[in-house]
């Protein structure tokens, strides 16, 4: 029987499960599909731990995300066409939904499918070797509480093993004798940790500006951000600013590149992540930074030089999971003989016009489009369910629009569903009033 291991499950590694019982619920005839995780529970980044550094058994901690997350984007951006927010949770709900409540829809999809039992939890992939005369992949996986390592031989090898987990850490001279708390992003977990201090972030992307956010909600004295390329420009609250890039630290004064100081309790890293596979050998890893179109993927699914290898999920992201769906779904048609591969040389040609298109994005606005072009693409190839693209891309719009208007208010904004047409009701509570994340208060009504 042919064998096809799917490695992680978060979002993307759920997507290649829920691809597979689809095409099964259909009548197909679908392979044995082993799905090794790392965490003992699954949803990716979306299962939150208190930990960080290293975990019970001494694996590097998977979670990226902290207490009071919200969607960073508007949920309708993020739909499952094939399981929408009002089939999970019976009602429309208003549009930034907590951490908690993202992961609670993510599982409800994957638990109706039935597919938990595909899945090896607790058992890191140590290392993936491929056999040239077999043809075959040998995955090397240690289940940690029995402490047993086994190689199992699989025909195909999806990876989908996410990309913002392992950080990046510039230094910068005098951190290492700064009179205060340094971490990264990674290890950020509760705001109020920063209350009544001085924050200085470093970075100007997406973990800059939510976690500056999240201290200025929980009550920091100050957040200033410091950039290296451009500052993010928004109508930051008084006591929030951008400088320009930290040049050195002094004690707990920091110096910036247009010569100014400023005083600071704690400085975090919101420098960004690695794409890192210390489980893949050479001829298989991707190498890449954080983009919108990463080299040697056909589709952006398929590994140029060896096509029975896939990454779902590795670009940087607008689109989220039902990109990954997208993605998950064809990776599956491929495998089941039902979308056909062209020669190397075609994949390659294909992959580099998607790449020469990315290089002259100007924008957030051209980069939406791009990727909305990207998954439509793949959708038009599948049978997941097509769904309106073209909206998806406005909300995106009207979502960076509002956002400039207002950062701290944003999120108070609703949109309407592109999967079921329904206008998404008002948060009962303005987001920096709401102090309590959990599910219940999100969904209680008021
Ligand atoms: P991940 O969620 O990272 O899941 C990868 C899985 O692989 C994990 O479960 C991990 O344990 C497992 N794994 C790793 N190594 C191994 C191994 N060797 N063996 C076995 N298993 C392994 N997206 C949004 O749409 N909206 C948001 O608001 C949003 N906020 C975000 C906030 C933060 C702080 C971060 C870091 C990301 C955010 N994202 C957001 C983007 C996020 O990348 C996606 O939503 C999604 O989690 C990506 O799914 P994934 O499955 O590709 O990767
Ligand atoms: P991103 O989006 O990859 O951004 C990384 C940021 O880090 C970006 O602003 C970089 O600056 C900055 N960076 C990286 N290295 C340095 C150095 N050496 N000095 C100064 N600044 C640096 O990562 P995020 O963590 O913000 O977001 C990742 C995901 O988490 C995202 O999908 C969200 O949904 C949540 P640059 O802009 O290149 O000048």
């Amino acid at each position: 029987m042919t064998r096809v291991a799917v490695i992680g499950a978060g979002p993307s590694g759920l997507a290649a499960l829920r691809a597979f019982q689809s095409a099964k619920k259909k009548g197909a005839k679908i392979p044995e599909i082993v799905c090794y995780e790392k965490q003992d529970d699954w949803g990716g980044l979306w299962k939150y731990t208190w930990r960080t550094g290293l975990d019970e058994y001494g694996e590097p901690v998977h979670c990226s995300m902290y207490r009071y997350l919200w969607s960073n984007g508007p949920k309708e951006c993020l739909e499952f066409a094939d399981y929408t927010f009002e089939e999970h949770f019976g009602k429309p709900i208003a549009s930034y939904p907590p951490r908690a409540v993202l992961w609670d829809y993510i599982v409800g999809r994957v638990k109706k499918a039935g597919v938990r039992k595909w899945i090896r939890f607790n058992t890191p992939v140590r290392m993936v070797e491929y056999d040239k005369k077999k043809k075959k992949f040998l995955v090397t996986a240690h289940n940690r509480p029995k402490d047993i390592m086994t190689t199992e031989e699989y025909d195909y090898v999806i990876c989908a093993s996410g990309h913002f987990s392992t950080p990046i850490t510039p230094f910068f001279p005098g951190l290492d004798s700064f009179n205060g708390r340094v971490l990264h992003a990674h290890d950020f977990r509760d705001a109020l940790e920063f209350k009544g201090k001085d924050v200085l972030i470093i970075g100007r992307s997406y973990s800059a500006e939510d976690i500056g956010s999240q201290c200025w909600k929980y009550g920091a004295k100050s957040v200033t951000t410091t950039y290296r390329s451009r500052p993010m420009g928004f109508k930051w609250p008084k006591n929030f600013e951008e400088r320009p890039l930290l040049q050195k630290v002094e004690g707990k004064t920091a110096y910036f590149k247009d010569g100014t100081k400023k005083d600071v309790d704690a400085i975090i890293l919101c420098t960004g992540y690695q794409h890192y596979f210390p489980y893949l050998p050479e001829e298989l890893r991707l190498k890449t930074h954080n983009r919108l179109w990463p080299e040697n993927l056909y589709k952006g699914v398929v590994w140029q030089d060896n096509p029975k290898f896939f990454y779902i999920g590795m670009q940087d992201q607008y689109y989220t999971f039902n990109m990954f769906d997208a993605q998950a779904w064809y990776v599956r048609d491929i495998i089941l003989g039902r979308i056909k591969l062209p020669k190397p040389d075609a994949m390659k040609k294909d992959w580099k016009k998607w790449l020469a298109r990315e290089k002259k994005l100007a924008g957030p606005e051209q980069d939406i489009k791009f990727q909305g072009d990207y998954v439509k693409e793949l959708i038009d190839a599948t049978d997941y369910p097509s769904f309106d693209i073209e909206g998806v891309n406005k909300t995106f719009l009207v979502w960076e629009h509002h956002k400039a208007e207002d950062i701290m208010g944003f999120r108070n904004n609703s949109y309407r569903s592109l999967m079921t047409g329904t206008m998404s009701p008002k948060h009962h509570t303005p987001w920096k009033d709401a102090l309590d994340d959990s599910l219940e208060a999100y969904l209680a009504n008021k």
